[in-house]
C-alpha cells in the first residue's frame, strides 16, 4: 500500500470528517493541508471512520460504489470507481421525510441495490460470481451530501468522507437477477413531478453486478469481505440531482416499481 499518512495523521483527518459529518458543515479537500495523501490513505480514514461508527454503536449494513458510471464520472470529474460503507444510520424509509437540518448540499441518485445470500471474497470476483450470491435485487435512491465546498474533491479526499454517503432509501419490490436482464433495467427520475433524469443499468459499468464485483476486489485489498445479508449500492445511474427543502423525488424503475423520498426543513 502507497500510504503518506502517519497514524496521528490520520486520527486528526478521521475526526475532521466525521465532525462535518455529523453536524453537516463544509471542510476543504484534506489534499489542501496533505497534499501527498494517496487514494490508500483515503482508505485508512475511511476505515478509521468505520471503526469509530461502529464502536459508537452503529450496525455496518453493507457497502456502497460510486462513480461507476460515465455520468457521474463525468459530473464529478473522476474516473475511478470507489467504495464507501453502510451503516443502519444511514437507512431511512419512503414514508420517512429526509429532514435537511444536518444536510448541506444534498443531491439524489437512483441505483440497483443488490442484497447478498453468500459471502463474497475477492481478488477475482466476476459478475457471474455475484449473481449467483444475491438473495434479490431492490430499487433504491442514495442521498449523497460532500462534506467539501461546493461538492468539490479529489479521489483520496472523498475516499476519507465514505463516498459522500449520507442515507440510502429501497423500494420493497424485490425481484430474483436471474428473472431478467439487469442490464437492460430502465429508470426514470422525477423531481416535483418533473422528469430529471433517466437512464438504463448497463450505464452502470455495463451491468450493476460489475459494480459490485468491482466493490468486492476493492475489499479483498483493503483485507475485507462482503458478508452474506449484505445490502450493496451498486453506483448512480444517471448523474446526481441537487434538492432542497420540500422536493418530493420519485424513480421510477422498469421491473422494480418506484422509490420515493421527500425533504423537509
Ligand atoms: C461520490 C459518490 C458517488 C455514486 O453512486 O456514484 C456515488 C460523489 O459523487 O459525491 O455515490
Ligand atoms: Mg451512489
Amino acid at each position: 500500500m502507497n500510504v503518506s499518512l502517519s497514524r496521528e495523521d490520520v486520527v486528526r483527518l478521521t475526526e475532521r470528517v466525521e465532525g462535518a459529518q455529523i453536524n453537516g458543515y463544509t471542510i476543504p479537500n484534506l489534499t489542501n493541508e496533505y497534499p501527498n495523501m494517496t487514494l490508500s490513505d483515503g482508505y485508512l480514514v475511511q476505515k478509521e471512520l468505520r471503526q469509530r461508527l461502529v464502536s459508537s454503536g452503529q450496525r455496518l449494513v453493507g457497502w456502497k460504489a460510486g462513480l461507476t458510471s460515465k455520468a457521474k464520472m463525468i459530473q464529478m470529474g473522476i474516473n475511478v470507481p470507489i467504495i464507501g460503507f453502510l451503516t443502519d444510520r444511514m437507512a431511512s424509509m419512503e414514508s420517512f421525510p429526509i429532514s435537511f437540518q444536518k444536510l448541506i448540499h444534498p443531491r439524489i441518485e437512483c441505483e440497483i441495490a443488490f442484497v447478498t445470500k453468500k459471502l463474497l471474497k475477492g481478488p477475482s470476483c466476476s459478475a457471474k460470481d455475484v449473481i449467483e450470491a444475491t438473495d434479490y435485487i431492490l430499487p433504491s435512491l442514495e442521498v449523497i451530501d460532500s462534506r467539501y465546498e461546493n461538492f468539490n474533491f479529489d479521489l483520496p479526499s472523498v475516499v476519507a468522507d465514505n463516498g459522500s454517503s449520507s442515507y440510502f432509501v429501497t423500494g420493497a419490490r424485490a425481484r430474483y437477477p436471474s428473472d431478467f436482464d439487469i442490464r437492460s433495467l430502465g429508470v426514470v427520475m422525477e423531481k416535483n413531478g418533473e422528469i430529471v433524469a433517466m437512464g438504463a443499468a448497463a450505464s452502470v459499468l455495463d451491468n450493476p453486478a460489475n459494480a459490485v464485483a468491482m466493490l468486492v476486489n476493492c475489499l479483498s485489498g483493503l483485507d475485507e469481505f462482503l458478508p452474506a445479508g449484505s445490502i450493496v449500492m451498486s453506483g448512480g445511474i444517471t448523474p446526481a440531482i441537487p434538492v432542497r427543502s420540500g422536493d418530493n423525488i420519485v424513480a421510477r424503475f422498469q421491473e422494480l416499481g418506484t422509490v420515493s423520498l421527500r425533504f423537509v426543513e
